[in-house]
């Protein structure tokens, strides 16, 4: 499988981010991408197909403030990240706001997202990289992999949140669609629920949104990921949310993983995008459930086992000094033949 991320990915490099109280380290390190880089072989790099696959999933003001927003900080007499404060959760309108703090405010859903000076950049350059990716399984390539960082999954058509920017698994689907494939479905198998994409393709029938995910009763995002969340209009029946309890080990999840690929061999896609977090990892510092390494290739093989030319794009996953191991255990799974026998 063809491997992609480009160096400018580890720009973006905010300090800290406020958790249960407290400012800590920043969790989603640039360490991620250059230990990954650094420690398994054969990256290719981004090629640039510009702002208009990223127009097809986020509105235009929103990427003008992704450009201008640290810049805009630091005219307003701040340093280091950017990080709003007040958010419009009440009589949401669409105000024209100067202030930085406003738009802060405007175009996120949390305060743990901070823009630095290379958020823009990064964000940017991973959107191509899984773009580029795409067009190796256009191609006729089985499945491709781009290590998106910083991760997409939580951001929506105009906000930030969860550490995401651009939702990366969107602008593929997207990118897909325009290159013919019609009904295209996403599967979300990071810890958190992926809300972003989730509130993105909410009325749309021709995308099937599934995420496997710690209950938002009990963890991030909490407002989005309940199993009555099922989307509506056009994509009525087209999002499935399976919520797991915190402390899931790997027969359950495979359960759960089981019943969602079901869905997804029902919707009837031609492609596959997955938003692959490695924070199910039992040793991930935030999150809670108990898979191993081993097991990410067994999950790996009965995704692949879909059959579907798949896109693999990169979301969370923090416990960075087992994250090369982890991923290169997943592709390993993936790499099996599609109709391969799963050892359970
Ligand atoms: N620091 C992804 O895995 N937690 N995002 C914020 C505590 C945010 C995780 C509150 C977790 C976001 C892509
Ligand atoms: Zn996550």
């Amino acid at each position: 499988m063809r491997l992609f991320v480009d160096a400018r990915q580890a720009l973006h490099d905010p300090v800290r981010e406020l958790h249960n109280g407290d400012w800590v380290t920043y969790a989603e390190s640039a360490d991620r991408v250059r230990l990954v880089q650094d420690q398994l072989p054969g990256w290719e790099g981004a090629r640039d197909f510009g702002v208009e696959p990223l127009l097809a999933v986020h509105v235009p003001a929103y990427l003008a403030f992704l450009q201008r927003a640290h810049a805009d900080w630091l005219a307003a007499g701040r340093s280091g990240d950017a990080i709003g404060y007040a958010f419009p959760v009440v009589g949401r309108r669409p105000l024209k706001l100067g202030r930085i703090d406003a738009e802060l405010g405007s175009f996120s859903f949390d305060a743990s997202t901070p823009i630095a000076a290379g958020t823009w950049e990064s964000a940017y350059w991973g959107a191509q990289a899984a773009l580029t990716a795409l067009e190796t399984v256009i191609g006729g390539d089985r499945a491709a992999f781009a290590l998106c960082r910083p991760p997409g999954h939580h951001a929506g058509s105009d906000y930030m949140g969860g550490y995401c920017y651009l939702n990366n698994a969107a602008i593929v689907a997207r990118a897909a669609q325009a290159k013919g494939h019609a009904r295209v479905a996403i599967l979300d198998i990071d810890y958190h629920h992926g809300n972003g994409t989730q509130d993105i393709f909410y009325d749309d029938g021709s995308v099937f949104f599934a995420s496997i995910h710690a209950d938002p009763a009990t963890d991030y995002p909490y407002f989005w990921g309940h199993a009555d969340e099922v989307g509506e209009g056009p994509g009525q029946g087209t999002t499935l949310n399976v919520p797991l309890p915190r402390d899931m080990t790997f027969e359950p999840y495979v359960l759960a993983l089981d019943s969602a690929l079901a869905a997804i061999a029902g919707f009837g896609p031609t492609m596959l995008v997955l938003s692959f977090g490695a924070d199910t990892y039992e040793k991930d510092p935030i999150s809670h459930f108990k898979l191993g390494r081993a097991d990410y290739t067994a999950v790996a093989a009965r995704i692949a086992a879909l059959g579907l030319p798949t896109l693999i794009v990169m979301e969370g996953g923090y416990a960075v000094a087992d994250l090369p191991s982890n991923i290169s255990a997943f592709l390993a799974g993936f790499d099996r033949l599609p109709n391969a026998t799963v050892a359970d």
